[in-house]
């Protein structure tokens, strides 16, 4: 007898609250299956789109090992990039859905990304904070319910940590370097912290999806822990450096054991995630425009694809 849609949601519940994985062919509700999509294209979207600030600075870096450093890294988000959009495959948008959402603008990825690095230690900040601030997400997203998200969290996690160690090493020799390259760390340090901030997400009273996610355990965290767990763990690090945070009235509050910090401003976040930050533009014509350049690929791929399927 056919289960009715009560039953089967039940049942798939039941399984999430017991942790177990949900997998590709499992039944799920829609909503969780357009949440995962939704949160998963983006996620790819900003990696890819990640390459790009740090990118720029490949020929300009400091010497042949900080160059190797940055090109692997650079090359390592491509791949995580790779890895996500295939586990959102499996949910049943195909790429070229996902790439023509990206190129025409409709869909998000992480407002970060839309800020400029006019200078070398823009790198080792993004490195060090942004990259920081992704693995303490991307850690709660690893007990994530859906499996091959899961999974992919795990890896890029073990990659995104030595990402943390180059930008943290970027600004640790600058620490020991001229006060010119010093303010240039500060200068960077400042730029960056609401944006990092923000990354985390809109506070929980103005999240439009973290309700459900967190029920169906797509999240595990709400956005506020996640920011908490960031600040927490990035400003004695600060400090240790003899650098500033930029919020003056950041401070730790014996009481919760966590550190007091301002709120970013949450109107400029969604200026930027809707287009409008200082270099949307900018990164979306260079998509487009690798995206054109690699078109002769993508056809002599389809054509292989089709000379095999005739020869079987
Ligand atoms: N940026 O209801 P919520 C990286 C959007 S990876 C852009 O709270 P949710 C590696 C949100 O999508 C960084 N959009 O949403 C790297 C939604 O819009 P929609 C990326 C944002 O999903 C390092 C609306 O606002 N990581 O950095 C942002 O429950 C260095 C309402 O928000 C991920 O994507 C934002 N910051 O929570 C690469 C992790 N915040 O779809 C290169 C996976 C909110 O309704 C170099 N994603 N929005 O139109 C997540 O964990 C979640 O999606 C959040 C947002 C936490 C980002």
């Amino acid at each position: 007898m056919d289960r009715t849609y009560d039953e089967k949601l039940a049942d798939f519940e039941a399984r999430v609250g017991r942790g177990e994985k949900i997998e590709p062919g499992d039944w799920m509700p829609e909503e969780y299956r357009k949440n995962l999509i939704r949160m998963m294209s983006q996620h790819a979207h900003s990696e890819i789109v990640g390459q790009l600030p740090e990118g720029k600075w490949i020929p300009y870096a400091p010497g042949f090992r900080r160059k190797l450093t940055l090109v692997a890294k650079v090359q390592d988000e491509a791949g995580h990039g790779q890895l996500l959009y295939r586990a959102a495959e499996t949910l049943g948008k195909s790429r070229e859905d996902m790439m023509e959402e990206l190129l025409s603008g409709k869909a998000k990825y992480a407002n970060v990304f839309n800020y400029p690095t006019p200078t070398w230690a823009d790198v080792g900040v993004i490195g060090w904070l942004v990259d920081t601030a992704a693995v303490i997400n991307q850690t709660m997203l690893a007990q994530s319910s859906y499996g091959p998200y899961a999974r992919a969290m795990k890896r890029i996690c073990y990659e995104e940590s030595f990402h943390i160690k180059q930008g943290y090493d970027i600004i640790a020799a600058l620490a020991r370097g001229t006060p010119e390259q010093r303010k240039m760390a500060q200068d960077s340090i400042d730029r960056w912290w609401y944006p990092t901030l923000m990354m985390s997400g809109p506070p929980d009273s103005l999240s439009v999806h973290s309700q459900q996610a967190l029920k169906w355990r797509i999240k595990t965290k709400s956005n506020e822990q996640v920011r908490q767990e960031f600040v927490d763990h990035i400003v004695p690090q600060i400090r240790a450096l003899g650098f500033e945070v930029a919020d003056k009235d950041c401070s730790y509050d014996k009481t919760s054991g966590h550190y007091r910090y301002t709120q970013p401003d949450w109107e400029e976040l969604k200026r930027v995630i809707n287009g409008d930050g200082p270099c949307n533009k900018e990164r979306l014509d260079a998509r487009r425009k690798t995206h054109e350049d690699g078109r002769w690929v993508r056809e002599a791929l389809a054509v292989k694809g089709r000379k095999s399927a005739e020869a079987a």
